[in-house]
């Protein structure tokens, strides 16, 4: 299979990429769905209706991401080293909000559903690195409003970031790669039928088990990340 790969690289990951760094994933048995209620702390109804209870939801996760005890494992280490080494352009695609795949090297990446270590004005629209936490006493540095600053995560319901970039990067993909991800979200989840549609492009689903949308991928390996995603870069890198 590695043979044949050549050209763009396009991957998108999701949270079991992360979640032998020690993060959750959310529709895993021991996820987060399963302490949480999603339309309480994932969409802007419940943001309005409790904003408390969504910023402890964010703070207690943005704390535990920058604790000092969560770092990138050999999975982030090796799209980093695809980057770096590949010979044409490696772009990561991500649907998680950590900033694991930073801290391991990788520099081309676009986040769809926004990042824990920023925060959003609601009045002014400014977005501001944001590490400690988050509530309604916060003050914007820019427009000086109190209360208006919100996690700048995209929730159910709310546009994904970056979109326009990420159809033009689809659309010149050669080869794409699932990590990590159930297929249960959307947009993410209709990359690979768009992509299916498209010219000649190779996809791969790398993952702990089929995901939904197993049967659509030409090729898969089941696994854990930090075994089957260096093995899967190891023989890319190899081939070319
Ligand atoms: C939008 C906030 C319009 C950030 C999240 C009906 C049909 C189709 C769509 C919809 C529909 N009804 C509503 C919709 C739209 C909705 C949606 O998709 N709902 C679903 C539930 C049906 N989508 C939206 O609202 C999106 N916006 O559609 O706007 C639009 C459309 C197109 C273009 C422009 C505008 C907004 C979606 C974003 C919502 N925000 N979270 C946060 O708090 O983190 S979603 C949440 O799910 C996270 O962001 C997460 O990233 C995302 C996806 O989850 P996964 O990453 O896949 O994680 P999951 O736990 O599900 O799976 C983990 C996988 O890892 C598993 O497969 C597991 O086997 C594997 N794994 C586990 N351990 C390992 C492993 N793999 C390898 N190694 C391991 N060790």
């Amino acid at each position: 299979m590695l043979k044949q790969a050549k050209g763009n690289i396009v991957i998108l990951t999701g949270a079991g990429i992360s979640k032998e760094s020690g993060l959750s994933t959310f529709r895993d048995p021991d996820g987060i769905w399963a302490e949480v209620n999603i339309d309480e702390v994932a969409t802007p109804e419940g943001f309005s209706h409790n904003p408390a209870k969504v910023h402890e939801f964010y703070n207690a996760r943005r704390e535990r991401l920058l604790s000092g005890n969560v770092l990138p494992n050999s999975a982030h280490f090796a799209l980093a080293r695809l980057e770096a080494q590949w010979n044409a352009s490696v772009l990561v695609i991500t649907q998680n909000v950590d900033n694991l795949h930073e801290k391991a090297g990788t520099r081309n990446i676009l986040h769809m559903h926004g990042e824990l270590t920023k925060a959003r004005c609601t009045t002014c629209g400014i977005v501001l690195i944001w590490r400690k936490a988050l509530s309604r006493n916060d003050i914007c540095g820019s427009c000086t409003s109190t209360g208006s600053l919100r996690p700048h995560v995209v929730w159910f319901g709310e546009n994904p970031l970056n979109m326009h970039k990420i159809q033009t990067a689809l659309k010149d993909a050669a080869v794409f790669v699932s990590i990590g991800t159930s297929g249960h979200v959307y947009p993410a989840a209709s990359f690979i039928s768009q992509l299916k549609s498209q010219k000649e492009v190779m996809t791969v689903e790398l993952n702990l088990e089929p995901s939904a949308n197993a049967p659509l991928f030409e090729y898969s390996t089941y696994g854990e990340a930090t075994k089957i995603v260096p093995a899967f870069v190891h023989g890319l890198l190899e081939s070319q």
